[in-house]
């Protein structure tokens, strides 16, 4: 990713972070710019994830498909490096985020996957477990194009467990062209 430093003198603080809080149109920015960097592969979507605790705006992780080993999603790099972070797996992941955690994504969770892996609807939702509340917001770029697995249906399953999706308007075209590069 390529949050930058603040400026010389200023600041030595590396988590500095040049997005001002809720702008939610450069937070999908930096999604996408983390989509830009997933090889693309022809049996899935190229999709880029940031991970924000809204309540102090700080980034924290990012994520893009297959990022880290296997069959890895964008939301569940997220996840991963997070929890990981405090060395922690994935499946505990709700004990160490912050209350008012949110994740950008440039494609919906998914609600299905034709590996058969676990969703990354289910992911965000075992998330909220054991701790502070977990991911309560997933803002979205761009619905999931119906090719692999149909309709996708986990944001009726993320808004039954309490998490609004939120869709930021504007980015779709570049989304959908780096989400399908690779594809016939
Ligand atoms: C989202 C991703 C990613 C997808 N969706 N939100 N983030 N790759 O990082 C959804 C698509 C699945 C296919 C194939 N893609 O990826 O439905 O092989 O990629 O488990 O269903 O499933 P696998
Ligand atoms: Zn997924």
């Amino acid at each position: 990713m390529c949050i930058q430093q603040g400026p010389p003198g200023s600041s030595s603080d590396e988590s500095f972070n040049p997005i001002a809080p809720l702008d939610h149109e450069a937070y999908m920015r930096l999604a996408l710019s983390e989509a830009h960097e997933s090889p693309p592969k022809p049996s899935n979507f190229r999709v880029g994830a940031v991970l924000v605790d809204e309540g102090s705006n700080k980034v924290l992780a990012t994520g893009y498909t297959l990022e880290l080993p296997g069959n890895t999603h964008a939301e569940q790099c997220c996840l991963q490096k997070f929890a990981q972070s405090h060395d922690l797996p994935e499946e505990r992941v709700g004990e160490v985020l912050p209350e008012n955690t949110v994740i950008y994504t440039t494609m919906e969770p998914c609600g299905l996957r034709l590996s058969g892996n676990l969703p990354c609807v289910e992911r965000i939702i075992r998330a909220r477990e054991g701790g502070k509340g977990g991911i309560s917001k997933v803002y979205l770029g761009v619905k999931e194009p119906e090719k692999f697995v149909g309709e996708n249906k986990g944001r009726t399953k993320l808004g039954e467990h309490g998490i609004e999706c939120i869709h930021v308007p504007g980015l779709e075209e570049q989304i959908l062209n780096v989400a399908t590069a690779g594809h016939e």
